[in-house]
């Protein structure tokens, strides 16, 4: 009985924790400084993407980072402005983070597979 009531306290820490970095991440000041780098798991498999055209709110000035697993190599766009290709290989890449500097929805697409991936919904 005292082991059960330890491993259910172990697990409801640890479920803690994981719900606290994820909040930090979208509770942050305003002042588009010392934002947490928001990553974006890419998964490209053939003609099919996820995500799929989520939405993803991100602020202006925060890190993105896109972390591609495809089983060929292909780009990516990012359509802010002035327009991003990022290119990955085969296999997990994690891309150069990049930033937003206006709000709005900024596409990012594969032009390969004609998809939208994800929009940044940028506050
Ligand atoms: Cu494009």
């Amino acid at each position: 009985m005292r082991r059960a009531l330890a491993a259910l306290t172990l697990v409801i820490c640890s479920v803690g924790l994981v719900g606290c970095g994820d909040d930090s991440g979208s509770s942050g000041g305003g002042d588009g400084k010392d934002l947490p780098t928001k990553t974006i798991d890419v998964t490209i498999e053939g003609d099919s993407v996820t995500p799929n055209g989520d939405r993803v709110e991100v602020q202006v000035g925060q890190p993105i980072e896109l972390v591609v697993t495809a089983d060929a190599e292909g780009e990516i766009h990012v359509h802010s402005d002035p327009e991003q290709e990022l290119e990955y290989g085969s296999g997990t890449t994690t891309l150069k983070a990049f930033t937003i500097d206006k709000p709005g929805i900024i596409e990012v697409e594969s032009h390969a597979l004609e998809k939208t991936i994800v929009q940044l919904e940028v506050k």
